[in-house]
Formats: C-alpha cells, structure tokens, sequence
C-alpha cells in the first residue's frame, strides 16, 4: 500500500474527523495530531475524536483539542493506530457506514476495515505517518516532531524494545533535531506519576500472584476508590509483573466497572501475547497486547492461564 492514496485521500477532503483508539496512548494520540497539523497547513476543517478519558500524562502532545460527541457530518474518516474499527469504541458504526474512510495502522493483526488501508509493519503508527510525510517532502516542524517522535517513545517503551531497527534511530535522530524537549516528553510519557498512582501500584503488588512463568495481577473497583484513581492511571503496572526473571507471561486485570476488566498481557521471549489476546477478541503485539472479560475474576485468571498453555 503506498501513500499516494492516503494522501490525495487526505488533500481531496476539506472536513476530516480524526479517530484514535479506546485506551488512547502516546502513539494513537501523536498520529492523530501530527495528521491534524499537515491538515491545517492547508486551512483543512479537523476534528480529533477519543471515545474515552485521555489522561493528563498525555497533555504533553497537545490533546485537549479531542472531542467526545460527533457533531456534524465530515467528508473523510480516519482511524490512527487502530487494529480493528471496534477500538474506535462508539463511533464504530458511523465509521463503516461511512463512504470515505483511511486507516493508517501498525498492527500485524489489522482487519483492513477501512476503505483505505495504510497498514505496515513498524514500532508506531507514527513512524508510518512520518514515512508518509517524508515521500512527499514536507517540511517539518517542531510541534509535529514532537507528537511524531512521542509515539515512537511510547510503543518502544522508550527506545528500548527488540523491535527496534536502525532506522527507527536515524528517524528519531532526525525528529529530536527539531528542537523536541526530549526530557518533557520523556517525563511525561514515561515517569509522570500522582501518588495516586504509585498507591495503586501498591494494590497492584498487593495482589500479585506467580503460577510458574505466569503471574498475574488484579486491580479491582475498591482500589481506584482507595486511591482516588481511574483505570487511565493503570497504565504500565503490568510492566512490574513481566519483569520478574522468572515470568514469561503477565498479565493485569483493571476492573473498569463491575466484574468488567479491561485486560493487558506482556510476553517476553518467543511469547506471542497478541495471539492471546486474540483468544479473547482483543489484539495488540508480540510482547503487548491486550483484550476485556467479563465476569469473576478469578475464572477470568483461569480461562487465561488455559489459553496460555494452549498457545
Ligand atoms: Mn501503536
């Protein structure tokens, strides 16, 4: 898929609506602005949709621009970093029913559910969109330097995954030349905690459970209560539990309503956790990825380890 059709797509259109997945993280959140800032150079009419909280950790890229409620009608929908239309959350069915939609995604597991679909295999969305925008040589910019080089730090965990290539570091190095505030992002992304949080994160520990090269953590309703949190600030817990030596497969379950979970899994090694999620509808990576169950948890734990023994 080259990026000739993306872009005509993009430079034919005048109202674009913008969509970012459920969960949003750095990387859905930089695509979706650095689409929206090559957009307004041409005086284009963009809006930024998240059906969900987006966490102030993430304020550092400028999202206070997205909105909850559509509005009006637009002439091009694009989803950014989204492997499947159900992570757009509620705008599902308005995006297929809509003629003219692109996806532009890095998910090995991606449906193809847009009716252009710009899909390739790299650490981010972003590093595609900045593909994108280096074919045609656009001139680039600190603030979309910034959102661009945010959504490579968030999915590599900050340039650390084994994923990584070395042209992702010649596209980093030439970003952070614009003048990208590298220790802010950096902070933001990756070390910015309320106490809050690091309470959780007690929880968290708290519950801690190792079957072998499995553990699992579990952060229920009560928690975020005790600690004045919501399940935006579970971000990263699971990281504790994959970290152990002796663990290949973690997992957390974030209790977002009642015996609802929001699910994530990390794997280390030869682990395909994106298989596992994908026993559970969910998608995501090799080494990340992620699902929802419902009911108890504990039987939610069980169906889980069964899966991993089976992958
Ligand atoms: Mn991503």
């Amino acid at each position: 898929m080259e990026f000739t059709q993306v872009i005509n797509a993009l430079n034919d259109a005048n109202k674009i609506a913008i969509f970012v997945h459920i969960n949003p993280d750095a990387d859905c959140l930089g695509s979706a602005i650095a689409l929206g800032v090559y957009l307004k150079r041409f005086n284009k009419s963009v809006n930024f949709f998240c059906d969900d909280e987006i966490h102030s950790n993430y304020d550092v890229l400028g999202v206070k621009c997205f909105e909850r409620v559509l509005q009006d009608e637009y002439d091009l929908l694009v989803a950014v970093d989204c492997s499947d239309v159900m992570r757009i959350g509620s705008y599902c069915k308005y995006f297929m029913a809509h003629p003219n939609t692109v996806c532009i995604d890095h998910h090995s597991t991606n449906t193809n559910f847009a009716k252009i679909n710009l899909v390739k295999q790299e650490v981010s969305t972003t590093v595609i969109i900045y593909e994108m925008l280096k074919s045609i040589n656009y001139d680039f910019d600190k603030e979309i330097a910034t959102v661009l080089y945010a959504g490579i730090i968030g999915d590599t965990g900050g340039l650390a995954y084994g994923d990584l290539t070395s042209k992702v570091f010649q596209i980093v190095a030439e970003l952070v030349s614009y003048e990208v505030d590298i220790d802010k992002v950096s902070y933001y992304l990756l070390r910015r905690r309320s106490y809050g949080q690091l309470m959780l994160l007690k929880y968290a520990l708290s519950s801690l459970s190792i079957d072998n090269n499995f553990a699992s953590m579990v952060i229920t309703l009560q928690d975020f209560e005790q600690t004045n949190t919501t399940p935006t600030d579970v971000f990263g817990l699971v990281n504790y539990a994959i970290n152990i030596d002796e663990v290949d497969v973690a997992v957390c379950l974030c209790e977002y309503l009642p015996n609802k979970y929001q699910v994530s899994f990390r794997g280390k090694g030869s682990i395909d956790v994106s298989k596992l999620a994908n026993v559970f509808g969910g998608g995501g990576h090799k080494n990340a990825s992620g699902c929802r169950l419902f009911g108890n948890k504990d039987k939610c734990i069980e169906k889980i380890k069964k899966a991993v023994i089976s992958l």
